[in-house]
């Protein structure tokens, strides 16, 4: 898209003020270091607005226009079309001169003033529009549009009737220029040059595509007279007042949210809410750079003032704040963020703020930095450290099942979309035991050895960023868990949850259908000195899970050994029950909890499935894992596709049970 700006005539009118220059080199405001002129500030905007190509037709003042524009040379690209009958002809002329463009372009006259969001609005516009206020009174002297049906008919001066007071602001599609430089051609053949080019339009709108752009109450003005330039300038002066507030969520600032920045500021005052670490990491991942960082990178920037924001919702910053613009790139519109804008737009016209969309480019390099930040956090130290982090800040995490990379990513990138705006996923993966087992055919007893597991961490590592906690079992022979410790923390594990069980294990929900044997609390609680002994690092967790209820011991035998085995070390506790009933669980929640606020509880209801997360956060507990619902999500599906393929002796049939192809390939990630 090209501009093109009509700045040929000498602006006689202005008086003094062009006695020695263009009028667009009038100053608009005078402040030191902040002087801008018309033209420059319409270049300043066009820039923003991405327009870079500009063609300027000149007259008398030519030289001094081309000064003007020298300051922008490194960034936007000039032609200038001088006009040598600039003293006696009108600018039908000056775009007859200029009129070898082909291409979408937004034309203006030389000595319009307005505001950024006039020039944005008209841009935005899918089709051909010029600018026109149905708020504005019609003007005696000065240019209305005729609107029929939608579409501009006319444009003059000289229309009353079913008019709109109309500006020279102008976006064309290619198609419809093409037109209207067709018959400002075949008025300047017939040496009609004195008229507007409106008048050669005029004689062909029904051949084009010309729509209102109702700017209302939004600055778009020419300066004509001394009074003109003195309205205008008080109005840019109330402009710059206003504010605007744009959200972040980024840790890396690259030039496209600069240019966004910038934009925001011809805007006026610009504001940032940094989302806090909660909010980013419940939609999008875990931030690489925290909450107070990412604020300081954007408190560096010079003009920009920065608040938090502590949720997805702009509400409470909004009513705050009462900005008086909001911008956003449009890609919000569909999915988790669409509840979310759509709130914005109504707290914002409580006081009569303007919602401000960009169009969301998807940026090939800040894929790439994406890309990086997820390496990052797949690190084994960035990646262990994380799971006390989203433990300090959200207080209730979840956590569910992964048995192989496939499962992994599903855990990864499933995520709903929440009725208030945002999305719910899932904070850590477990690795648990018996989906490993289930997984390879195996029972549940230990039989899968330690080194097989390790695999399984490291198919699931290798394609995902999310804390792990693995399931450990009874962790063997202590002077074997040390070894286990010592691996699972360079491998990059959170946390390491063991039973207090020994000999041969069988999983919890036989309860004591199946014999097995509780530790002594004297031996477990060795086990868990010797881990903690074992580890290296700070941030690596190791749970006693107590099996008491499990195995009918009762709940003082549980709540003793909870007692013990945080004596003895360990950084959080697992109380398992396999009763459909929750009330022993709750019973050991709020119990242990009045003796001990700090020491994470973790809960696996798998039996006491009608609990929710919020009421286990209320109660006490601090992680909910999910233990085995994707195998046995899988296990059914899987077998009633073989047994459909069996019946029909063909594939056919089973087909609409099976996801596509295509989703199946994006699930898995072209390149880490
Ligand atoms: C597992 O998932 O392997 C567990 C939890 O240990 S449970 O199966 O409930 O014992
Ligand atoms: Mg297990």
């Amino acid at each position: 898209m090209k501009a093109l700006i009509l700045n040929s005539g000498t602006g006689s009118r202005m008086g003094m003020l062009t006695a020695d220059g263009p009028k667009c080199g009038t100053l608009l405001n005078e402040s030191a270091g902040k002087s801008e002129t018309i033209l420059s500030r319409q270049l300043r905007l066009l820039h923003l607005e991405g327009v870079d190509e500009v063609v300027i037709t000149t007259g008398k003042w030519d030289e001094k226009i081309r000064d003007i524009c020298r300051p922008f040379e490194g960034q936007m690209e000039f032609t200038f079309i001088y006009n040598p009958e600039y003293a006696n002809t009108n600018y039908i002329y000056s775009m007859f001169l200029a009129g070898d463009m082909e291409d979408d372009l937004v034309l203006m006259h030389g000595d319009l003033v307005f505001h950024p969001l006039a020039l944005h609005s008209v841009l935005q516009s899918p089709v051909s529009c010029m600018a026109v206020s149905s708020t504005v009174p019609l003007p005696e002297k000065d240019f209305k549009a005729v609107i029929l049906d939608g579409t501009i008919r006319k444009v003059g001066i000289e229309f009353f009737d079913d008019a709109m007071a109309a500006q020279p602001l102008y976006y064309l599609k290619k198609k419809d220029w093409l037109v209207f430089r067709d018959a400002i051609r075949s008025f300047c053949r017939d040496a009609q040059v004195h008229c507007y080019a409106e008048n050669a339009m005029n004689t062909v709108t029904d051949r084009m595509d010309l729509h209102p752009m109702d700017l209302k109450d939004i600055l778009c003005q020419e300066v004509d007279t001394p009074e003109d330039l003195q309205v205008v300038k008080e109005r840019l002066k109330d402009l710059e007042h206003m504010k605007v507030y744009l959200s972040f969520s980024t840790d890396v600032l690259h030039a496209g949210h600069l240019h966004l920045i910038h934009r925001a500021q011809a805007y006026g005052q610009v504001c940032v809410g940094v989302l806090s670490d909660e909010a980013v990491s419940s939609y999008k991942r875990f931030p690489l750079l925290s909450e107070k960082e990412r604020e300081e990178m954007f408190r560096s920037l010079p003009g920009v003032e920065v608040v938090s924001q502590k949720e997805l919702s702009y509400r409470e910053n909004l009513e705050d704040l009462r900005p008086d613009f909001v911008m956003h790139g449009d890609d919000w519109r569909e999915g988790f963020q669409a509840p979310v804008r759509s709130e914005v737009i109504k707290v914002l016209s409580e006081w009569g703020g303007t919602l401000v969309e960009y169009p969301y480019r998807q940026d090939r390099r800040l894929k790439m930095l994406e890309g990086r930040v997820r390496e990052e956090l797949s690190l084994p130290d960035s990646r262990r450290a994380r799971l006390r982090k989203l433990l300090g800040m959200k207080g209730l995490i979840t956590a569910m099942e992964a048995h192989s990379g496939i499962t992994g990513l599903i855990v990864e990138n499933t995520a709903v979309l929440e009725d208030t705006g945002g999305a719910h996923q899932f904070d850590a993966m477990w690795i648990s035991s018996l989906c490993d087992s289930t997984a390879k055919g195996k029972p549940d007893i230990e039989l899968v050895d330690m080194t097989s597991r390790f695999r399984t961490i490291d198919d699931i590592m290798e394609v995902t960023t999310k804390p792990i906690i693995f399931d450990g079992d009874t962790g063997g022979l202590t002077e074997h868990f040390v070894y286990t410790v010592r691996t699972l923390e360079r491998m990059g594990v959170s946390m390491v949850i063991i039973e207090d069980k020994v000999g041969l294990k069988k999983n919890s929900l036989f309860g004591n259908e199946v014999q097995q044997t509780q530790d002594s609390i004297e031996h477990f609680s060795e086990k868990i000195r010797a881990g903690k002994k074992a580890q290296k690092s700070r941030d690596f967790m190791i749970c006693a899970r107590i099996e008491s209820l499990i195995l009918e011991q009762g709940m003082e035998d549980a709540l003793t050994r909870a007692a013990a085995f945080t004596r003895a070390g360990a950084d959080a506790i697992m109380i398992h029950s396999r009763k459909k009933d929750p009330a022993e669980i709750f019973e050991f929640l709020s119990r242990f909890r009045a003796s001990d606020p700090q020491t994470p509880l973790v809960v696996v209801p798998t039996s006491f499935h009608q609990v929710t997360e919020e009421e286990f956060r209320r109660r006490g507990a601090n992680v909910v894992i999910y233990a085995n619902q994707l195998t046995r999500a899988g296990f059914p599906a899987m077998k009633k596709a073989a047994e459909t393929i069996l019946k029909h002796h063909r594939a056919l049939e089973c087909d609409e049970m099976l996801m596509p192809f295509q989703e199946i390939i994006r699930l898995i990630p072209e390149e880490m």
